[in-house]
């Protein structure tokens, strides 16, 4: 495990010479410290950045060299994976299986943008010109200092989220990995270095939100920031962005609805919630947090929820058979409880709700199922970020899709039916960025990510999450020996 942060290709201490405690949610106990990173780090890290970006090869090398390095970066976190994974559980809570796949994913995020960045060579596009003697072209660059953020609910697979994209864009990087867990990214350093990363293109600072997330957001050596987090951060990171006028994206938080019509086999749509809400303790972004069931089929479903709910296993995420780990942290157990008790008076508990009995000792919390709420409870409307989930009848397909529309979220939504027209009209009418017909949560590297309305601004992941890292520049030429 690292204990300082990384800049300029090199480990060391910050500014600051304090350390800030990394604590394991399933038995609250101090494992570890990382630096308190602070503004003269962010410095420090954003001047080796613009070096690398400016005097440094990584941005002239051609795309097939650069995804030489990406490729063994890749190869590297492959060849680690349990390690990783391992150090992942400890910090994040989830359980191992979970974050094998997160490390293998990560490793995969690698490789694709290898294959990405090998495509910008010489990928110029010729446009044609409605005037004689003018040729043109449109080509993409590097847009130059990246500043990534990201948060704790997968941490080093967001980190590859950002860092393999700008990588293969031919920028440079400054990333401030989420104080709850920095364990997995700070190892990114070394990871790099053994890839042959030139100095100064990754850079990896630890710290809190105000005293290091601020600075890089507001530092004028960063020319793009990327963040994914919550939406108050997110609208202050647009906000300081905009006093130099900064590209930002957003991946924000979400309220993702399922509407599941009576034609559904219940066992698959018992299995897509279960995976959809409890998977990562419902600590994802895009989670299934709304179920809208088509009323013949209403009752029945949640029986089957609750069943199934009541059998998930609880417990440390290095134990056999765990499904359900702690919350990432004591302060998201107890927001989640409160959501809980707000939850009680504006609907009806289904099952769940309380910390599991003997699991005191951590940030334990049951599977928890809520009906018959109505249309404006807040536990119906806000997201909780836990194994939370809501679930309301409806009668008709256009009801439905207002329920299902009816959010400042637009993140993820799902569908599921028997009846592939419908199930394509439904898709087509969710105003959200990403919809799933009948499963729940698949999330694809090739695949555009990213919300419609508050849940963000712009697409990560696909050829989308490179061209966030891409400016396009247009070359115009004329040709003196031809009249126009
Ligand atoms: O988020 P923050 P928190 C939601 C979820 C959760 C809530 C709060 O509902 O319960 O947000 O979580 C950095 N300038 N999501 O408090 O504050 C911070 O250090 C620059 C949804 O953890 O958004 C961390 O690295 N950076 C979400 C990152 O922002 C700042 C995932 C995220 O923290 C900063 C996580 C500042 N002023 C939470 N303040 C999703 N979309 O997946 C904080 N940070």
């Amino acid at each position: 495990m690292k204990d300082q942060i990384f800049i300029d290709g090199a480990y060391c201490a910050s500014a600051s010479g304090e350390f800030f405690d990394v604590v394991d949610p399933a038995d609250r106990k101090v494992f570890h410290h990382v630096p308190r990173g602070i503004a003269a780090d962010i410095d420090r890290a954003v001047v080796a950045a613009r070096r690398a970006f400016e005097e440094g090869p990584w941005p002239r090398m051609s795309g097939a060299e650069r995804a030489g390095v990406l490729r063994r970066m890749g190869d590297e976190i492959a060849a680690r994976t349990d390690e990783l994974a391992r150090l992942e559980v400890r910090d994040n809570g989830k359980p191992l299986p979970e974050a094998v796949w997160d490390i293998e994913d990560t490793a995969g995020v690698f490789h694709f943008y290898a294959d990405l960045a090998e495509g910008l060579d010489g990928a110029e596009q010729a446009i044609t010109l409605g005037m004689d003697g003018f040729t043109s072209k449109a080509v993409k660059e590097p847009i130059g200092v990246a500043g990534a953020i990201i948060p704790w609910n997968f941490p080093m697979l967001m980190a590859s989220w950002k860092v393999a994209p700008a990588l293969a864009a031919g920028c440079t990087i400054v990333l401030k990995p989420s104080e709850l867990t920095p364990c997995t990214a700070l190892e990114l350093g070394e990871i790099a270095n053994k890839a042959g990363l030139p100095y100064g293109v990754l850079n990896i600072v630890t710290g809190y939100g105000d005293e290091a997330g601020q600075p890089l957001t507001e530092h004028p050596g960063v020319d793009k920031l990327a963040f994914t987090g919550s939406i108050p951060t997110g609208s202050r990171i647009m906000a300081t962005a905009a006093r130099d006028i900064k590209a930002v994206s957003l991946e924000l938080g979400g309220k993702s609805p399922m509407v599941i019509f009576a034609d559904t086999p219940l066992d698959e749509a018992v299995e897509w919630i279960m995976f959809g809400i409890f998977w990562n303790q419902g600590e994802v972004c895009s989670a299934t947090s709304r179920v809208l069931v088509e009323a013949p089929i209403y009752d029945a479903l949640i029986a089957r929820l609750a069943e199934e709910a009541r059998k998930i296993k609880i417990g440390h995420g290095l134990e056999e058979g765990v499904l359900l780990g702690p919350l990432v942290s004591q302060g998201q157990l107890e927001k989640v409880l409160a959501w809980i008790e707000t939850g009680k008076a504006e609907a009806r508990l289904v099952c769940g709700g309380g910390v599991p009995k003997g699991l005191e000792g951590g940030c334990y919390i049951e599977p928890t199922i809520f009906a018959d709420m109505g249309k404006d409870a807040r536990i119906w409307t806000e997201e909780i970020f836990g194994p939370v989930v809501c679930v309301k009848p409806f009668d008709t397909e256009a009801e439905a899709i207002r329920m299902a529309n009816n959010s400042r979220f637009g993140l993820g939504a799902a569908v599921m039916s028997a009846d592939l027209d419908r199930a394509e009209r439904v898709a087509r009418a969710f105003r959200a960025g990403i919809v799933w017909i009948n499963c729940s949560q698949p999330t694809f590297t090739e695949a555009p990510w990213g919300g419609y309305k508050q849940s963000g601004i712009g697409r990560e992941l696909g050829e989308w999450g490179l061209n966030n890292y891409l400016e396009t520049k247009q070359i115009t030429s004329f040709d003196r020996s031809r009249p126009w």
